[in-house]
């Protein structure tokens, strides 16, 4: 990762969860437990790759830094949810999550469930509230898009089709329909946020998509080769389930080593989409070399 990357994505992560500790407070009465997992499932780490992408994007539009924290927070609030719900028994199963215990292990799952559901419910006041942006059309488009990234053609719908996909012979064309459903949904949100935000040119617009769409199947063949090579130490969450499972994989179909071309293949050609931001896009052509080099 280079310097400057690291540096803002650190300022970055402290603005986010300076926000999100505004946003989601502590509560005094009997609803304290709820807030407290909201907390836990949102506070604890992680990369904050998301909200990263919402403020970098936004920036190439000179949004106002409080319009573009309050999306990324919305948006951080949902990828906590999904997670937390994806370590229930029910789905994923996992203890470990972010190096530490899962919301559900470290509370129970009726309440990491609630948690899911406050913070999905939450992400949208927060979108709808006048302070995310003065223009309502602006609030409704980000509510509309949110809803429609993360919900049943989103990243609900990815996740139902990979709960039934283990043991199924998917072809490379399904596993990557599915991975834009269940990853790929929500960091094109990113994006998309930061150019409805600006209200971005159409131009700029359909390029920071063409990023997004490139960045997002980078990042998830990245992810399959860290769970079929990673270790559970780097990574803070098990590895080595997608095979235990059966699951097909980019790893599974392509091999590791074309899987690794794949991924830099997408990684320099969403580079190449930011071709008319100029050096205000370098952060985000950082972002992509280190989304396909990373370890965790
Ligand atoms: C339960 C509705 C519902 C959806 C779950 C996102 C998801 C869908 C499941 C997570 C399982 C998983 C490993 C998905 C593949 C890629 C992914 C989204 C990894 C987690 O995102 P990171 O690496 O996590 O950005 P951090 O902790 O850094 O935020």
């Amino acid at each position: 990762m280079t310097p400057a990357l690291e540096t803002a994505l650190k300022a970055d992560a402290e603005r986010l969860a300076a926000a999100l500790d505004v946003l989601l407070p502590e509560v005094p009465g009997p609803e304290r437990r709820l807030f407290d997992a909201m907390r836990y499932a949102t506070l604890g780490g992680g990369k904050r790759l998301r909200p990263f992408l919402v403020l970098e994007t936004s920036r190439l539009f000179r949004v106002d830094p409080a319009c573009a924290i309050r999306a990324a927070a919305a948006l951080e609030m949902v990828h906590c949810y999904s997670l937390a719900h994806d370590d229930l028994p029910a789905m994923d199963d996992d203890d470990m999550r972010r190096g530490r215990p899962t919301t559900h292990k470290a509370f129970d799952e009726a309440t990491a469930i609630l948690a899911g559901d406050g913070l999905l419910t939450s992400a949208f006041e927060v979108l709808a509230d006048p302070l995310t942006h003065g223009d309502a059309k602006v609030r409704s488009d980000l509510v509309l898009a949110l809803a429609r990234a993360a919900g049943p053609e989103g990243m609900v719908g990815g996740q139902m089709i990979d709960l039934q996909a283990a043991g199924l012979a998917m072809d490379i064309g399904a596993i990557t329909r599915l991975q834009r459903m269940k990853t790929g949904a929500l960091i094109a949100f990113a994006c998309e946020a930061g150019a409805l935000l600006g209200h971005a040119a159409p131009q700029l617009h359909e390029a920071l998509r063409g990023y997004a769409h490139d960045l997002g199947l980078a990042f998830q063949i990245t992810d399959d080769l860290l769970d079929a090579e990673g270790s559970a130490a780097e990574a803070g969450k098990a590895v080595g389930k997608d095979a235990a499972r059966g699951k097909a994989t980019f790893v599974s179909l392509l091999g590791a080593e074309r899987a690794r071309s794949q991924a830099r293949l997408l990684g320099d050609q969403a580079i190449r989409h930011l071709a008319p931001f100029g050096a205000a896009g370098d952060r985000l052509a950082d972002l992509a070399r280190w989304v396909v080099d990373r370890r965790a």
